[in-house]
């Protein structure tokens, strides 16, 4: 969403200043409703650099809206794992300096290739059947670890 993508960009000019703190920075602020149940808030709020080693099955980002957005940044997805109602489009961005690819774990129907997925290029696709999409970068993980997200329609 806006906020999101916006504190990416931050995230990606504070990186081009020459920052070393890759992987901080992960703000859940724009994960919608009170259910923080894995986080028990954002405490502190102090420019938070907590790295993101542990973003699991269970740290799913409920999203909202007909367009949700999901940056590729650092090899990972932020946010890695993300609930959308059908019909909603999602859309990836390559925020960092590195070529990914979105590939589903099963089937082939949607994605993108990493010559079509460079820093900057967007991938969109719009899931209109219920069901769990994990995907995965082949570049930056294996369909089980590494560079992996999931979208979970319903
Ligand atoms: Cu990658």
């Amino acid at each position: 969403m806006i906020r999101r993508r916006a504190a990416a960009v931050a995230l990606a000019v504070l990186l081009a200043a020459g920052g070393a703190a890759a992987c901080g920075g992960d703000e859940d602020t724009s994960a919608e409703g009170g259910e923080s149940s894995d986080d028990g808030g954002l405490s502190g709020g102090s420019d938070g650099d907590e790295g993101e080693g542990d973003e699991g099955p269970d740290d799913l980002v409920v999203l909202e809206g007909s367009e949700v957005a999901v940056e590729s940044l650092d090899n990972t997805f932020r946010a890695q794992n993300i609930q959308v109602a059908p019909g909603t489009t999602v859309t990836w961005t390559n925020e960092g300096r590195n070529e990914h690819d979105v590939l589903p774990v099963e089937g082939d129907d949607w994605g993108v290739e990493v010559e079509d997925f460079q820093p900057g290029d967007v991938f969109e696709h719009t899931f209109d059947e219920p069901g769990v999409y994990d995907y995965y970068c082949s570049i930056h993980g294996t369909t089980t670890a590494g560079m992996v997200g999931s979208v979970v329609v319903e």
